[in-house]
């Protein structure tokens, strides 16, 4: 097992990270900002080193530094948690040239599906259902003419290089195809440096629901269910449940064999998730994600499971220590990011934390780097906290949500709270009867 861990990471995660390391008797490594200086991250670490200045391109960004602070703290591995580098293939390579571990798959698997036209055909080539489009990338205006004309309108071009929704353009009917297509690879090149466009049949009212998965270096791979995830506004999802309220257990038996199968296939390690969207009962392929997801614990709360605890010990060359078949899925889970933004506008908020108390009790789990007299910085994504909550049936869940909402305070700067709170007592909620549409209508109801 490692002796020591690098977190190549801040906030929540961060933490997260250290508690796991802490479990399994691993010192840890905090690298940090000079804005998070005083950050619950670096307090807690058994040592820490700063890595630059405030501007994450300078700090949690930069490979050199980072690497720079494993060797002179003689770190054996280094997690990257979950942005920043968690998905830089070049990053995990170094990682892996300098004699480290990197807490994650192989760069080969990372670059492979961070180009989401390589990504669809290896996840076609597995046997997983994916979207109707085109068998690859788009490469001149008669072909996706062709192909739109197949399998018809409307359809959306999305960008190789793209992911999480950034460069895609709908097109709805034959006469907006030239212009999105124009569009969408201009959009790319600019914002990529990689203008490889590939067309799909436009799915409009899906659920987004993922599958986790995890394996081992020796050929062991399981799944570990679903989460719903289709409660997002401008691609920044804002809450995530398990089970998904869409799915009955035969369906989460077929599409997870069929993903633990193909994971098994590909030789991936490590934890990862597969993104699908639902329409019309059926499931279709969008997405791979090679990093430990921000939502890893709706799953960790339903199966009883340590993520980060098994992604260490993968990493460190150890098998997984339970079958499929020894996975058993408990009860419902929630989680509800907390963002320091303001209810109604979600403009952002930063600024000092004046009071704060957490909830608790049986069932609760908040993943949070706040303290009392934490001033939040202006210079990182704005997620503070995220406030999970199990129960042994959906509606048990909800009511402890609710409960566990009210008793959250944060004082001295606004948080997205109001909207939880406001979120978990709305009937299409309730009912379970969402699509990935429905909360931007919601939110821009007023509060
Ligand atoms: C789609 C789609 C409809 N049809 N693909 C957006 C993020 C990226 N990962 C894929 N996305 C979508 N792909 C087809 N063929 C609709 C979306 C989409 C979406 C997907 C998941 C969660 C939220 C979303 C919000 C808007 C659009």
């Amino acid at each position: 097992m490692f002796e020591k861990v690098l977190i190549a990471n801040r906030g929540e995660i961060a933490l997260r990270i250290h508690r796991a390391c802490q479990e399994l008797g691993i010192a840890t490594v905090a690298v940090h900002s000079t804005a998070d200086a005083e950050a619950m991250h670096v307090r807690l670490a058994d040592e820490s080193v700063c890595i630059g200045p405030p501007a994450a391109r300078d700090s949690y960004l930069n490979a050199a530094a980072i690497l720079s602070a494993a060797t002179i703290t003689g770190a054996d591995a280094i997690h990257p948690g979950y942005g920043f580098l968690s998905e830089n293939a070049e990053f995990a390579a170094m990682v892996e040239e300098h004699g480290l571990a990197f807490i994650g798959p192989s760069p080969e698997h990372i670059r492979m599906m961070g180009d989401k036209v390589i990504a669809k055909w290896t996840a076609r080539k597995l046997g997983i259902p994916c979207v109707p489009g085109s068998e690859g990338a788009i490469t001149n205006p008669e072909m996706a003419r062709k192909v739109a004309g197949e399998i018809g309108y409307p359809v959306l071009i999305k960008a190789a290089a793209g992911g999480g929704g950034r460069g895609m353009k709908v097109a709805r009917s034959e006469s907006e195809l030239l212009e999105a297509l124009r569009m969408a690879k201009a959009e790319a090149g600019a914002a990529f440096g990689n203008d490889q466009v590939y067309l799909e049949k436009y799915l409009s009212h899906p659920r987004h629901i993922e599958i986790q998965v995890i394996a081992d270096s020796f050929g062991n791979a399981v799944h570990l269910g679903e989460r719903d995830c289709s409660l997002q506004r401008k691609h920044q999802k804002v809450l995530e449940e398990s089970p998904s309220a869409a799915l009955n257990d035969k369906q989460r038996k077929e599409i997870g064999e069929i993903v633990r199968a193909a994971i098994t296939k590909l030789g991936y390690r490590n934890a990862g998730t597969i993104e699908f969207l639902y329409e019309d009962g059926k499931f279709y392929f969008i997405e791979m994600n090679t990093r430990l997801q921000v939502e890893h614990p709706v799953t960790e709360m339903v199966t009883g499971l340590d993520l980060v605890r098994e992604q260490i010990k993968i990493a460190a060359g150890g098998t997984l220590p339970f079958r499929q078949e020894h996975v058993r899925f408990h009860g419902h889970a929630i989680e509800c990011r907390i963002n320091a933004e303001d209810p109604e506008t979600f403009r952002p908020s930063p600024g000092r934390i004046t009071a704060y108390h957490a909830p608790g009790g049986l069932g609760v789990r908040v993943d949070s780097a706040l303290y009392a007299g934490y001033a939040v910085p202006p210079h990182y994504d704005s997620m503070i906290a995220k406030l999970v909550v199990h129960g042994t049936s959906r509606n048990e869940c909800l009511m402890r949500l609710r409960r566990a909402l009210d008793e959250y305070v944060i004082g001295g700067i606004d948080t997205t709270l109001p909207l939880h709170r406001r979120l978990v007592r709305e009937p299409a909620f309730i009912d379970g009867n969402y699509d990935i549409h429905w909360l931007e209508k919601f939110a821009g109801l007023k509060v």
